[in-house]
């Protein structure tokens, strides 16, 4: 395995946040004036203090393979409205009925219901808007373009995030083994990873088999992500988490509740291991996505 020479990730973090916000920013500009609520509700949760991670793994694969990162910024953005379009429905209460995200109260707290469920909507319609706007404005995009589109849609329809979405629902209050565990955090979350990881790696015009290895890093760092969100819900650790601690109020079946916590932690170092290997043919020009790896597991927020 290729040595870890432990670049900066804080400084990549913070760096790339603020200009990942600035592209948000400057894209919503002017926009929405007449329908104040709508735009309102949409910076509501899209300004509210995300990590911006997915955004950023596109940007790291891009600088992977010889791009500078802000070629992928169309693409990693339209990721970023539809994970934040994402959470909104999910604390929706007729899904997971969340009063908080990222300690704040939940969009439907804030503008009510319909104004939420819109706020969603626009951000999934601005999301395709913002990859066929860059397509139109830069012909010679055109083919990565609608390539990194598709690859997007599909992991988040009804093979995606909506389709692992509506399996957890059916789930809920039943046991269920680990393998359907699997499938639903494969769609519900890791799929969006793996999206990133390809946007930025397509955007920079990696070959097929390069391609394959992003793809494949995203599905298991997109993995462990969801299995140590399920831990950090879990055990309450964190202040304005939506869970209780030590229990799972809706009834879901997670890792933790399957698995305990360590074994869930152990779970999601094997992605972690999984998703550094796929990166052994590229030496120190992958250290910063080993690190993100690496702060997928140890992250407490
Ligand atoms: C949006 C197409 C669409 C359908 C709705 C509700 C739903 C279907 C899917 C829910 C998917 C979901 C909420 C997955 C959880 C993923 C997850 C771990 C979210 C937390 O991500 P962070 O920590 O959030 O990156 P921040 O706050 O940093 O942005």
């Amino acid at each position: 395995m290729a040595e870890n020479h432990d670049p900066d990730l804080k400084q990549y973090l913070l760096t790339w946040k603020s200009r990942i916000n600035r592209y948000l920013e400057d894209y919503f500009k002017g926009r929405g004036s007449r329908f104040e609520t709508l735009i309102n509700a949409v910076n509501y949760s899209l300004f509210a203090g995300g990590k911006r991670i997915r955004p950023i793994i596109s940007v790291a694969c891009c600088e992977l393979f010889g791009k500078d990162g802000e070629t992928s910024l169309p693409f990693g953005c339209s990721i970023e409205l539809i994970h934040n379009f994402s959470l909104i429905h999910d604390d929706l209460p007729c899904m997971d009925n969340d009063d908080l995200r990222r300690g704040k109260p939940t969009s439907h707290k804030v503008y009510g219901e319909a104004q939420a469920v819109l706020a969603g909507d626009a951000m999934f319609a601005e999301s395709f808007r913002m990859i066929t706007q860059h397509a139109v404005a830069n012909g010679e995009d055109l083919q990565a373009s609608v390539e990194i589109l598709n690859f997007i849609l599909d992991a988040v329809g009804l093979e995606g995030m909506v389709g692992g979405q509506s399996l957890e629902i059916q789930n809920a209050s039943k046991p269920i083994p680990i393998q359907t565990l699997e499938v639903i955090h494969q769609n519900k979350t890791a799929r969006l990873f793996s999206a990133s990881a390809f946007a930025g790696a397509r955007a920079a015009g990696a070959n097929k088999q390069d391609l394959d290895r992003t793809i494949d890093y995203g599905m298991n760092i997109g993995m462990a992500f969801q299995i140590v969100d399920d831990v950090l819900d879990f055990s309450g650790q964190v202040k304005g988490r939506k869970k209780s601690a030590n229990a799972d109020p809706d009834g879901l079946t997670t890792y933790p509740t399957l698995l305990g916590v360590e074994e869930s932690i152990n779970a999601a170092k094997e992605h972690v291991a999984r998703a550094k290997k796929t990166l052994d043919p590229y030496d120190n020009r992958a250290d910063i996505l080993r690190a993100l790896a690496d702060f997928i597991v140890k992250r407490k927020f």
